[in-house]
């Protein structure tokens, strides 16, 4: 018989996107039996709130996930490789959003707008993995013209704001614009250089192939998810000083003619997509209005006036929600609808 309610583990409950999980599924009503916050020793002891009662963040271990339905995972790859399959063992299904376990063949990759139906594939390992966030604001807006005219090929250059890199790192954009204010050095210790009236070209490590993985996850994911690995895909992933809301500029090349008006069009009714696109008025998506809401917003749509069939767009998303933590909680959704 199905449950009315669920347990649910969070695990990584006190990061950016921990936090994010609380929220969203307090907003979105989630059937929420029991609640289990969990991070390392650092937060052990420390109380949240959800729904009007406090709860006491619990230290990560093994046994954390007896009588678990659902496993929101956000403790930074290594911590998921470790504990992921450890729930999935205790009958716990685990949302994954490190990127630990996104490239597995045995594990669904997911953007429920995209291919919802990947998600039966959880039960090789009972892993579910959430894209990259840079990945998932750009394949929802692609997914319809993809669809309509074959994409071929992706140019994508992102901007990228501090809180994809963590609390620590928000901290560090703050505390760096205040030193300099105050005529004082900027300290440099989470990101790989002074953020703070900067930006970066490196996200994540560099690969021999000269790309950054972050860049390459973008490669990768993208082809994953549209089930095409046929589909050309080059990234440079930029971070930003900007604190919340992922930025990208995304040219592409479609099989068949393609016009701005109609890619307009398909975009106006595609599903978690907002179009902002009125130029004469100054109006795009701009990260700042972006944070704390749940759509992917497009604007800047023109013909790219280089090639027969391309066209540029301006895709920008809160990376905290649509880019983490609500994507996971919209598979939870369907998790719950279809299978648990
Ligand atoms: P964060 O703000 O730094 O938070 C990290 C969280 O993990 C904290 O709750 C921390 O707990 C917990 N944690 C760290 N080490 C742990 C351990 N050994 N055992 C248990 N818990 C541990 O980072 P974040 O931005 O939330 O991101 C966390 C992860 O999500 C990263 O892997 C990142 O790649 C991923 N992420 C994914 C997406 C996406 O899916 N698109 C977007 C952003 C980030 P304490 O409070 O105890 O330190
Ligand atoms: N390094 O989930 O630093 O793979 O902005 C997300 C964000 C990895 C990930 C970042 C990262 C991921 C970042």
């Amino acid at each position: 018989m199905k449950k009315k309610a669920y347990t649910v583990a969070i695990a990584g409950a006190t990061g950016v996107v921990g936090q994010e999980f609380l929220k969203i599924l307090q907003e979105r009503k989630f059937p929420v039996k029991e609640l289990r916050l969990l991070a390392s020793e650092r937060s052990a002891g420390v109380k949240m709130e959800f729904g009007g009662k406090e709860e006491l963040v619990r230290l990560l271990s093994e046994e954390s996930f007896e009588g678990v339905d659902i496993g929101l995972f956000s403790p930074g790859a290594p911590v998921s490789a470790l504990y992921a399959p450890k729930a999935a063992k205790a009958g716990c299904v685990v949302v994954d959003n490190t990127s630990q376990f996104r490239m597995d063949p045995d594990v669904p990759l997911v953007v429920p707008e995209v291919n919802p139906g990947a998600i039966a594939g959880y039960k090789k390992k009972g892993i579910i993995a959430n894209p990259n966030c840079s990945t998932i604001q750009m394949v929802v807006a692609l997914k319809p013209i993809h669809d309509a005219f074959r994409i071929k090929r992706i140019v994508v250059s992102t901007y990228q704001s501090v809180s994809g890199a963590g609390k620590e790192a928000m901290e560090e954009l703050s505390m760096q614009v205040k030193s300099l204010f105050n005529m004082m050095e900027a300290e440099v210790e989470v990101l790989p250089h002074r953020i703070a009236f900067n930006c970066l070209p490196q996200i994540d490590s560099f690969l021999e192939n000269g790309y950054t993985k972050e860049e390459m996850k973008m490669v990768n994911e993208t082809q994953k998810i549209f089930g095409d690995s046929s589909i050309k895909v080059t990234a440079t992933a930029v971070r930003v000083p900007v604190f919340v809301s992922h930025s990208e500029s995304v040219n592409i090349e479609t099989e068949k003619p393609v016009t701005a008006a109609k890619v307009k069009a398909l975009l106006k009714k595609a599903p978690g997509v907002v179009v902002a696109d009125d130029p004469k008025k100054g109006l795009y998506p701009m990260p700042i209005d972006a944070v704390g809401l749940d759509a992917v917003f497009v604007g800047r749509i023109r013909q790219d006036i280089s090639v027969p069939n391309g066209i540029n767009m301006w895709i920008v998303s809160d990376n905290l929600r649509k880019g983490a933590a609500l994507n996971a909680v919209q598979i939870a959704e369907l998790l719950i609808k279809d299978y648990l």
